[in-house]
């Protein structure tokens, strides 16, 4: 196994490199019977975008959606989904200069080291490109736990350098080319980024994701845990550092008396969990955090090594994102919805026959902000 496949029931390969001629994906074990269309990808994938905002990389991608496989008169068959997208705005001479060379802190070093042979040409497969290919398999993943669970699955660019959200007004996170969840902050934002694509240097992110909806039982201890899939997943994103649960590192700091979620007949008093106990979805929101770093690829010449282990300078020309946790959110929502139908597929298929042994505990404090309503 290359691990270029996720999940275990709803299981999606992804190929292809950033300036291959496409990039795909083949999604084996979806459920039979779901309406899809290809207009039914533009909108996550128009979210995800390069070239919608001069905040992130140039390079302007139709990312137009071709069906090849598992949908007959527009419904899902039960059998392999191929979705293929072509690349139609590679420009590989930006590369020509570092093809040989490796940028720091980039995977350019480790890939190399690993293959002994990759594709420079934008970053290959280790190219956020790849990403594409998760958001849309993710609007399948979305479409499906709503209509069959009413989960749905949102987020939000909860920091960017040491900018962090004043107030939280859900309505505005899709109004604005950041998800920022405070509209009065975005001309500041536009501002600092600015400023920071000017300066040639980049920044690092935060984002945040939540499910609303999802029952309780979701998740498969030891080995799979619920938690544990999902900061697998998250990590699996290109130049993502951390991943938190709930309350995540501040626990460290908590004692158990703050920590644990009391509950009444009103249900949980406070979400320190982020809906997770044991690996298993407690039945509130399920919260979770991301850290991105800055981006490596800079014009800003840094010293470096090339392939003969010559030391050299190291430019990176191209069109780069300055700060690449801007486009992230939605690929975070990927992720998590990605997660969350693998282990609604593995429950049913399991515990499907459990039912309600018990009055499920409402998320009585519940959170327009996700994360909302610690005590
Ligand atoms: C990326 C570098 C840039 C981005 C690319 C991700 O690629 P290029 O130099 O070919 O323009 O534009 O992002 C996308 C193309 C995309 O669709 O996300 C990288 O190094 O990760």
């Amino acid at each position: 196994m290359s691990s270029n496949t996720f999940g275990k029931l709803f299981a999606v390969t992804t190929f292809g490199e950033s300036h291959g001629p496409a990039i795909g994906c083949v999604i084996d074990g979806c459920p039979p019977g779901l309406a899809i269309t290809a207009e039914e990808f533009r909108h996550d994938l128009d979210r995800r975008a390069t070239g919608k905002t001069r905040h992130t990389s140039a390079r302007h991608e139709a990312d137009e959606v071709e069906i090849l496989s598992g949908v007959y008169e527009g419904r899902t068959t039960g059998t392999p989904i191929a979705l293929l997208i072509r690349n139609t705005d590679a420009r590989s001479k930006d590369y020509a200069n570092i093809a040989a060379q490796f940028r720091p802190g980039h995977a350019d070093y480790t890939y190399w080291q690993k293959y002994g042979h990759r594709d420079p040409r934008g970053g290959g497969r280790s190219s956020a490109r790849e990403t594409t290919m998760r958001v849309a398999a993710a609007v399948i993943a979305k479409k499906w736990l709503l209509e069959k669970f009413g989960v749905r699955v949102r987020g939000y660019l909860a920091q960017i350098g040491e900018i962090v959200p004043r107030g939280f007004d859900a309505a505005a996170i899709e109004a604005n080319p950041f998800f920022w969840p405070d509209a009065g902050q975005v001309a500041e934002l536009e501002s600092y980024m600015d400023a920071l694509r000017k300066s040639g240097d980049s920044v690092g992110a935060r984002v945040t994701v939540v499910a609303d909806g999802v029952p309780p039982g979701w998740g498969e201890p030891i080995y799979g845990k619920l938690d544990g899939e999902l900061a697998a997943a998250m990590m699996s994103i290109n130049a993502v550092k951390g991943v938190e649960i709930g309350d995540g590192f501040a626990a460290v700091a908590q004692r158990g008396t703050t920590h644990r979620d009391e509950a009444t007949h009103d249900g949980f008093l406070s979400n320190h969990a982020g809906g997770i106990l044991g690996g298993i979805s407690t039945g509130q929101q399920v919260v979770c955090s991301v850290a991105f770093k800055p981006t490596s690829s800079l014009r800003l010449p840094a010293r470096g090594l090339d392939v003969e282990g010559n030391e050299v300078e190291i430019v990176t020309t191209g069109r780069h994102d300055p700060c690449v946790g801007i486009r992230a959110t939605p690929i975070c929502e990927a992720m998590l919805a990605l997660v969350l139908i693998d282990q609604a597929l593995r429950h049913r298929a399991q515990c499907g026959d459990v039912g309600d042994v018990t009055p499920r505990i409402p998320s009585a404090v519940h959170a327009s902000k996700p994360g909302e309503g610690k005590r």
